[in-house]
């Protein structure tokens, strides 16, 4: 039988309980699944919605096992987990699922029903969102999806469990009873104030603060991402975004945290953590010019300025006013989505800016030594040869410090995955949306979206080695002087030294390796077709 174990609220009590590991049965994990393992990135979904958890008086913990060899497989790490939640023997077990990570999950799910797990299985994010039919079936080892937003949902549907009230009445929900049933849409959050602050102190932080090349693209850096916003108001044709907020019912799905809780959250991270810098992980943090000065004054009052860090946002929201402010408060990167040089293709992606706004926008942000990432895609639908000659011209003509070209992919919530990819995936191909490495090329025929003939694979290499490459090795923008001097006061001196060592040694290798296992494979296929195999007899 289920045990429900509820704290009483007040959130200082509630924290030193809920991290209390040697408390036999928190009421929830939040299960991060290992499929993350390599990421450096925080697992959003599992901070907020503990601390939001805990802050309601649930006892929470996370588990998050990563992968600091970057050698394991898969396999025995969803084994860890399983352990590790059977050892915890939470009242429920909670996992945030993307497409890429379904087999994954379902997997760890079955094996923690099949070792005696008593408890009930909750999924939630983005592939749960989009197909709940996917967990919700007859027989699935899945209790309850939790539809789109689950700060609230979660803490309504523990309540209810615990509390024996009837399920049904929690909005944002489907379950099984002899069908699939989804409950009432459920209102997004529209004051993210009531948010508390991320619980960091759940993660392993020893893991994430290890200096790399993410926070500011290919320089080293010890710091976090973090996120100042929620929801985005576009309706870019190949993102998720609009299907997941499409489930609530909202006035505006674009919502600000506010900025003196950002600067709560960057000042803890500063003086617990001793971070260097920090990535704003927002869809649209540049929004608006009075939010972004605020961020900055802030940032400036509590001598938070000296930090690197480093934003993303869209070129049509970014202003000279906005460039000069940010390069002053210690802002040292902006990161922009521009594409496609094609206004057709923009268009057709409804990604709503201009090729004028992208110009204006790098030209800004030359203007005030701030250096830029540029994102392109290739592979975009209906794309043709001079579509992507365009796009070539734009990226030479812009002169980005870094780029970024990736292969698009029809993703499962996307509007591009319902108008190409006919038959949809079955729920066992999910996996080939696993690993992040843009050079794969086509991986499913319902995947070549463009109408040239080109060779993807050879395409993505080629802009690899014309665009990115050189440029991993020159950075103009960032001083050594203010480097070495960040290197000197940090906490992470070791660190910084081990990393600089794997890095740019490992960077070398790999990148080499990578890019002649892209050339070479398909003329070793081509040679070994010719070579007609020896009959034995
Ligand atoms: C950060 C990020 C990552 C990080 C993840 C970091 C991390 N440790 O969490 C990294 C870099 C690892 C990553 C990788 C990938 N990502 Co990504 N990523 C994002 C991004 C930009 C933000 C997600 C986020 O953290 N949001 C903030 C949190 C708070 O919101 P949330 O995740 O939606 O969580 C809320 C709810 O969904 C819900 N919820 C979520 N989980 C759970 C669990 C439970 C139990 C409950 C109750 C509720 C719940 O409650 C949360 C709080 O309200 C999104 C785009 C976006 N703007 O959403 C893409 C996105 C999620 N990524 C996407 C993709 C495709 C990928 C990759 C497959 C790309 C690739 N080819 O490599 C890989 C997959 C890697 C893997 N693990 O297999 C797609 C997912 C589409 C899909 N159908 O699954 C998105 C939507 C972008 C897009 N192109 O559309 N990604
Ligand atoms: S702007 Fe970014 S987050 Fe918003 S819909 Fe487009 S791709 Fe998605």
């Amino acid at each position: 039988m289920l045990t429900f174990r509820r704290t009483h609220a007040g959130s200082a009590i509630i924290n030193m309980i809920s991290t209390n590991h040697s408390n036999p049965s928190p009421d929830i994990v939040l299960v991060s699944p290992p499929t993350r393992a390599y990421s450096p990135i925080v697992p959003f979904p599992c901070i907020y919605l503990a601390a939001y958890l805990r802050l309601k008086g649930f006892r929470c913990q996370i588990v998050d096992i990563k992968d600091r060899s970057g050698q394991r497989d898969i396999r025995p790490m969803e084994e860890e987990t399983v352990e590790r939640i059977l050892a915890i023997n939470p009242s429920c077990a909670g996992f945030t699922c993307l497409s890429a990570e379904y087999s994954s999950v379902l997997r760890m799910v079955r094996q923690l029903k099949e070792r005696g797990y008593k408890g009930k299985i909750i999924a939630g994010g983005h592939h749960p969102t989009f197909y709940p039919q996917d967990f919700i079936f007859e027989g699935s080892p899945f209790d309850y999806v939790v539809l789109g937003e689950g700060e609230e949902t979660i803490v309504e549907l523990l309540d209810a469990l615990l509390n024996k009230r009837n399920v049904a009445a929690v909005a944002g929900l489907a379950f099984y009873e002899g069908k699939m049933v989804s409950t009432s849409k459920r209102n997004v959050m529209e004051d993210l104030s009531v948010l508390p602050m991320p619980a960091y102190d759940l993660l392993d932080m020893d893991f994430y603060l290890q200096p790399r090349t993410s926070i500011i693209r290919y320089s080293i850096f010890a710091g976090v991402d973090v996120q100042t916003t929620r929801g985005c108001p576009c309706q870019c044709t190949y993102c998720g975004n609009p299907s997941l907020w499409a489930v609530h019912h909202y006035k505006k799905r674009f919502r600000c945290r506010p900025i003196s809780q950002v600067l709560d959250e960057l000042e803890f991270l500063h003086r617990r953590y001793h971070i260097d810098s920090f990535f704003i992980n927002d869809d649209s943090f540049t929004i608006s010019e009075e939010r972004v000065r605020e961020f900055c004054k802030g940032l400036h009052e509590r001598k938070l300025h000296a930090l690197v860090w480093g934003i993303q946002t869209r070129v049509n929201i970014f202003t000279e006013n906005m460039a000069k402010i940010l390069k002053k408060s210690g802002c040292v990167q902006v990161e922009f989505g521009v594409e496609s040089g094609s206004p057709r293709i923009l268009k057709l992606m409804k990604k709503g800016i201009t090729l004028e706004q992208v110009r204006r926008a790098y030209a800004t942000c030359r203007q005030h030594h701030l250096r830029t990432f540029a994102n392109f895609m290739i592979n975009t639908p209906t794309e043709t040869e001079e579509d992507l000659r365009a796009t070539m011209r734009l990226a030479r003509e812009i002169h980005a410090t870094h780029y970024g070209f990736f292969v698009t992919v029809p993703l499962p919530g996307t509007e591009i995955y319902k108008d190409y990819v006919h038959p949809p995936l079955s729920k066992d191909e999910y996996d080939i949306y696993l690993g992040s490495n843009p050079y794969k090329g086509i991986v499913d025929p319902r995947f070549k979206l463009c109408r040239h003939g080109r060779n993807i694979r050879f395409l993505a290499a080629w802009l690899y080695l014309r665009f990115t490459v050189r440029r991993l090795y020159l950075d103009p923008y960032l001083s050594l002087i203010r480097y070495f001097r960040i290197y000197r006061a940090s906490a992470y001196r070791k660190e910084y030294l081990k990393a600089f060592w794997d890095i740019i040694f490992h960077r070398f290798v790999r990148h080499f390796k990578g890019v002649a296992d892209i050339l070479l494979t398909p003329l070793i296929h081509r040679l070994k077709r010719r070579t007609p195999e020896r009959n034995p007899s």
